[in-house]
């Protein structure tokens, strides 16, 4: 063999080493996406230190990166789950409320992945009807799924799981990376807790710490909605008035009789019966030891409370059941992670926390979510990735649940489609870029509904908001977060602010076209909404 052609068989040779695949695959990183249901960013002590510790999910904003402006699209369950996977606005995807069926064949981030490549699995609530498309294996709720002994659908099939909702979510997760994992691909899991939706049911374990204690009332608990528009006024979301006394409060129903209270909505009582229901002798027992108690305390200060001492009364019940339900997320956020560790898996895996949306505490007298003002447009994010995340990240852009699906596709390397809207916040969560959108748009659709939150659309910039209430009243609302982060005074008719109202007229429009939007849409929507709803 004469040397050129040894050297030429060598080259070759080198040249096949370094076109196997199996450096791509080392590189790809896995993806642990996390998504509570309505968890309020004031309840993470990352954001703030008054409600609750969590110390398990604060441990992301420490090695990772906190967001503090992270907001929605469409402050909804089923909406933002649509938006999450298929990084288009909800008037793109067609699921624009609850009610809307959701087209799982449209193309989806998980789909992706797993079509270069990737191991997926969907675990937990996703609440979109069908069978979930893009995984490998999924065990998820049916529709709100329920706290205690709840069913699952697990690939298709009805299966009761013995135990606590949270609980089971993280043990079925835990399995999966523990035994069904392929460890010669990169994973990417969706772990979708129920917690902490309301009716708000924690476990013994948590009720029996939560219900002892005291929470701060929000400054605005009391508001009275002077200085808004109709629809604050119009909303059904107050405490006070708007919980169930046996579904949310956790009255019994005979204490309820025995004290003449009515419950508030006609269903309230079936939802505590059920929830109650579905628990077995052990845990029904523990239940009552610790509420029945609440109870009679109630019976004895009922007749003499006022409406103030009620409200307060109703605001503590709230914060005691909703908060332990996300200990029980905290904890097994913290058995996650600490999986992670053991396994060697913690450098090269993606972890984000976050909720399908925000959720009000009291704010505004309020629970539930759906507007556009602060607690509810805005979404818990913490994210770490050591591999590109500095510890301690802060991030104060405006993203958006829009943008999950562009940033994991560009982590994984897979291009993510054109008809993707969304923006990838790899280089500016990696401190690599200052460059983001200055603007952001909103649209909510579910009305009339439960809660009477009126159809809006609107513009974010990070000082200001401009929104339009339609349908049955034409309202504009503009709000500046700088001089009123509280959103207690609507300044659309403000003539010092006329030169924002028009800048903000004109970046709401460019938005709008810029992703499709219009009033032939929001038309197209309402009939389709009122067609199904007919007779409901
Ligand atoms: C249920 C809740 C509402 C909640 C909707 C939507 N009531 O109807 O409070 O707004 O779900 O929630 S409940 O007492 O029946 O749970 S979402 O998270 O699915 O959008
Ligand atoms: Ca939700």
């Amino acid at each position: 063999m004469n040397l050129i052609k040894s050297i030429a068989i060598l080259i070759a040779g080198l040249g096949i080493i370094s076109c196997s695949p199996k450096p791509k695959e080392a590189q790809r990183p896995n993806i642990l996406f996390i998504m509570s249901d309505d968890h309020a960013y004031q309840a993470i002590s990352a954001y703030s230190n008054e409600l609750i510790q969590t110390p398990n999910i604060d441990r992301l904003a420490k090695e990772g990166a906190i967001f503090t402006r992270a907001t929605v699209t469409n402050s909804i369950c089923a909406p933002s789950r649509a938006v999450l996977l298929t990084g288009k606005h909800s008037f793109i995807n067609g699921k624009v409320d609850n009610v809307m069926p959701f087209d799982w064949d449209q193309p989806n981030f998980p789909k992706l992945m797993q079509a270069n490549g990737y191991q997926t699995a969907m675990i937990g609530k996703i609440h979109l009807d069908g069978i979930p498309q893009g995984f490998d294996f999924s065990m998820v709720l049916p529709g709100q799924g329920n706290y205690y002994n709840p069913d699952f659908l697990v690939e298709g099939q009805k299966v009761r799981k013995e135990g606590y909702v949270t609980d089971i979510i993280t043990e079925t997760t835990l399995d999966w990376l523990k035994n069904k994992r392929d460890p010669k691909k990169p994973f990417c899991v969706l772990y979708h807790h129920k917690a902490p939706h309301r009716e708000w049911e924690p476990d013994e374990r948590h009720f029996r710490e939560f219900t002892k204690k005291t929470f701060r009332e929000p400054a605005n608990l009391f508001d009275d909605y002077e200085g808004r528009g109709t629809a604050a006024k119009a909303a059904e979301m107050n405490i006070l008035k708007h919980q169930n006394w046996a579904g949310d409060s956790k009255l019994y129903p005979d204490v309820m009789n025995e004290l003449g209270i009515k419950e508030t909505s006609g269903w309230g009582i079936n939802a505590f019966n059920n929830n109650t229901g579905r628990m077995n002798p052990e845990q029904k027992a523990a239940w009552d030891s610790v509420y029945m108690p609440i109870n009679e305390d109630f019976k004895k200060r009922y007749p003499n409370m006022t409406e103030k001492e009620l409200m307060s009364w109703r605001y503590q019940r709230y914060m005691q059941d909703y908060l332990g339900t996300i200990a029980a997320v905290d904890e097994s956020v913290g058995q996650v992670l600490d999986y992670l560790d053991e396994a060697g898996l913690a450098e090269n895996t993606i972890v984000v926390y976050t909720s399908d949306q925000g959720f009000y505490l009291g704010e505004h007298g309020w629970f539930d979510k759906r507007f556009m003002y602060e607690e509810s447009f805005r979404t818990p994010l913490l994210i770490r990735y050591p591999k590109e995340i500095k510890p301690g990240t802060v991030i104060k852009e405006l993203v958006q649940n829009l943008d999950f699906a562009p940033t994991f596709l560009d982590y994984a390397k897979i291009e993510a489609p054109k008809e993707m809207q969304g923006e990838s916040f790899r280089n500016l969560v990696a401190g690599k870029t200052t460059q983001w959108r200055d603007a952001v748009l909103y649209t909510y659709y579910e009305y009339p509904s439960i809660h009477m939150v009126k159809r809006h659309y609107g513009v974010a910039t990070q000082r200001y908001k401009l929104m339009h209430f339609y349908y049955d009243i034409d309202e504009w609302e503009m709000y500046d977060l700088e001089t009123d982060p509280m959103e207690m005074k609507n300044i659309y008719n403000d003539s010092a602010y006329a030169d924002v109202q028009e800048m903000l007229h004109k970046r709401l429009e460019e938005l709008r076209t810029y992703y499709g939007d219009s009033d032939e849409l929001n038309d197209k929507y309402l009939k389709a909404y009122l067609e199904r709803t007919a007779g409901k």
